[in-house]
């Protein structure tokens, strides 16, 4: 088991008070905090070695760049990818995504092929896949949602998953409902029948252990700053043998071996799909953030955050002018909520004055929202360094937003 009172102390930023209040930080969905270790790792990267990577002969650059490959090397040992070159460092899970549609994309979808995805996705997991569908005369297909969103239907999604859809992208966790898809089942299906799979691991890759080759997926991105790390970086996991025949998406420097007025020669990925100079520095505090979440446990994080979120539920279920959208059980570290009467907007903002950060809104999650009846809605998310006692705050604060709008 974690003891977040102790992990607690290797992240600066939670000790403070915010409007007079100890801050009481549930906003981990969005970005979590980073500790102590990362930001070292950041700091002393640029205290010391900072210098471009693969091109200087000099001590500082070897060390830069050992440093940057070694960070791809953390990855790829973090997801249990089979080799460091299936690891494509990224701006995060948008641009990984952005990445597959424009790569892939460009050279497997034509017009009358279809791309399946949930009801559910983040709008990084639909619009790029828009785009392509657009560019290439493709068509989207939905695996819907069931009430409330209280998961997946399933039958429907095995009638879907067939030609004419070429490729399959759901997330793993949903940022709005805490919906734990089944990745190992979805991937398995897909490749059954001869359909490429794309996991958004954004809500899960520092949440709970990931196996690449386990869940069996093609391709897999996720964000560096969910999971303890920083800004600016994540990764994307490609099977090796998808992107040694995808083209470039960027052309730069760092992407090709030899180039001519004409044309050019590309290097190998995940080399290729690297244009211009990286974000070192990010990287190397990744691959910081790698090892506290290891050191932590993965599996350990994975149960403290459904512990959490079995207690938000308890205690939320009691407050009876809430509106819990999402599974009732087997959710993910995160609640989101209505409240009867009073806009996302006011509960988060009033909520906030107490010291407590929540995020309210749409979630990037627009269509999800719409269909479910609720355009906006306020959402809890926990990670490492919460306990039950934030929740407890919570609860009692969430009963004073109330008594105040209905005064
Ligand atoms: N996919 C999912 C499931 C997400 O939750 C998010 C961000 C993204 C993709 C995009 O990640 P990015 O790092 O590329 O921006 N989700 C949220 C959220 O729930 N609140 O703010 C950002």
């Amino acid at each position: 088991m974690l003891d977040p009172a102790q992990l607690r102390k290797d992240f600066p930023v939670l000790d403070q008070q915010v409007n007079g209040h100890p801050l009481v930080y549930l906003d981990n969905a969005a970005t979590t905090q980073k500790p102590l270790t990362v930001i070292d790792a950041l700091v002393n990267y640029y205290r010391r070695d900072n210098s471009n990577v693969h091109r200087g002969l000099h001590e500082l650059s070897n060390r830069a760049t050992a440093a940057y490959e070694g960070a791809r090397a953390r990855a790829a040992h973090f997801i249990n990818a089979a080799d460091a070159g299936e690891i494509v460092f990224t701006r995060g899970t948008t641009e990984g995504l952005n990445l597959v549609a424009n790569t892939w994309g460009a050279t497997n979808l034509s017009a009358g092929d279809e791309i399946l995805l949930t009801e559910a996705e983040h709008h990084s997991n639909l619009i790029p896949w828009q785009l392509l569908a657009q560019r290439a005369g493709a068509r989207l297909r939905f695996v819907p949602v069931l009430a409330d969103g209280a998961g997946l239907d399933l039958a429907a999604l095995d009638k879907l998953l067939a030609p004419p859809v070429k490729l399959f992208a759901f997330t793993h966790i949903s940022n709005t409902l805490g919906l734990v898809n089944d990745a190992k089942n979805f991937c398995a299906l897909a490749r059954q029948r001869g359909i490429v799979s794309v996991i958004d691991a954004a809500q899960s890759a520092g949440h709970r252990p990931l196996d690449a080759q386990d869940l069996g997926c093609d391709f897999l991105a996720f964000s560096g700053h969910k999971m303890a790390g920083p800004t600016g970086i994540g990764v994307l996991y490609g099977r090796k043998e998808l992107l040694e025949k995808m083209p470039p998406w960027q052309g730069g420097g760092e992407m090709l071996d030899s180039a001519t007025y004409e044309s050019a020669k590309y290097k190998p990925a995940p080399h290729k799909f690297e244009a211009g100079t990286p974000n070192i520095a990010d990287a190397i505090a990744l691959s910081a953030a790698m090892d506290y979440l290891d050191q932590a446990g993965r599996a350990a994080i994975a149960d403290h955050d459904a512990r959490l979120s079995a207690y938000a539920g308890e205690k939320l279920r009691e407050l009876k002018f809430l509106r819990l959208l999402g599974p009732q059980t087997g959710r993910a570290g995160l609640i989101t909520f209505v409240m009867d009467s009073v806009h996302a907007h006011d509960v988060v903002e009033m909520a906030n004055t107490f010291g407590i950060a929540l995020r309210g809104g749409h979630h990037c999650n627009q269509p999800l929202m719409k269909k479910l009846g609720a355009p906006a809605s306020a959402r809890a998310s926990f990670y490492l360094y919460n306990t039950e006692s934030e929740i407890d705050r919570l609860a009692e604060v969430l009963r004073k937003i109330k008594q105040y709008f209905t005064r």
